[in-house]
């Protein structure tokens, strides 16, 4: 029941963004990343006036806080290390969301409480296309809790020491 469900749904997400893109004269700036891995799923990614609308449906994601972030390579392969480190063109340390110092795709965490998780956020720091743009780079959904470069590990101002990689998908046109 529940394959079915989400495969009913996705198409529905992917329409009603893609339509909602489509009406505006942004509609270039309008990507996903599907994802590999061992949680399923679409994040469908849309630049607008207000920053960069991010829409996300995913299945098989463990409940709890999962870090989430763009890293560097369009590359999903070796179990998604393939996609390198978080995409960091300026070299700063690693922080959260609303913190000033943060990598480009810092997004923080994905508080998982329901399977499929639905969720849609804004940031107000990475974009789609320009000198640091983040298409054809990857988004990667980590095992645990990014503690938003706070921690007093040693990966903590570097990648917020979220754990291994649970699933990784390419930016993309769609
Ligand atoms: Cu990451
Ligand atoms: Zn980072």
């Amino acid at each position: 029941m529940l394959s079915i469900f989400f495969y009913l749904l996705i198409p529905a997400v992917l329409s009603q963004s893609m339509e909602r893109a489509m009406m505006g004269a942004n509609y270039i700036n309008f990507k996903a990343a599907e994802l590999v891995g061992s949680i399923q799923g679409t994040l469908i990614l849309e630049e607008r006036d207000d920053g960069l609308n991010i829409e996300d449906r995913l299945t098989g994601v463990p409940f709890g806080k999962h870090g989430i972030h763009v890293h560097e390579n369009g590359s999903t392969g070796n179990e998604c290390l393939d996609a390198g480190g978080h995409y960091n063109p300026t070299n700063v340390s690693h922080g959260g969301p609303n913190d000033a110092e943060r990598h480009i795709g810092d997004w923080g965490n994905f508080d998982v409480a329901g399977d499929p998780h639905l969720y849609t956020f804004t940031d107000h720091v990475a974009k789609l296309t320009g000198p640091y743009g983040i298409v054809g780079r990857s988004i990667v959904i980590h095992a645990d809790e990014d503690d938003l470069g706070r921690g007093n590990n040693p990966d903590s101002k570097i990648n917020g020491n979220s754990g291994p990689r649970l699933a990784c998908g390419v930016i993309v046109s769609v």
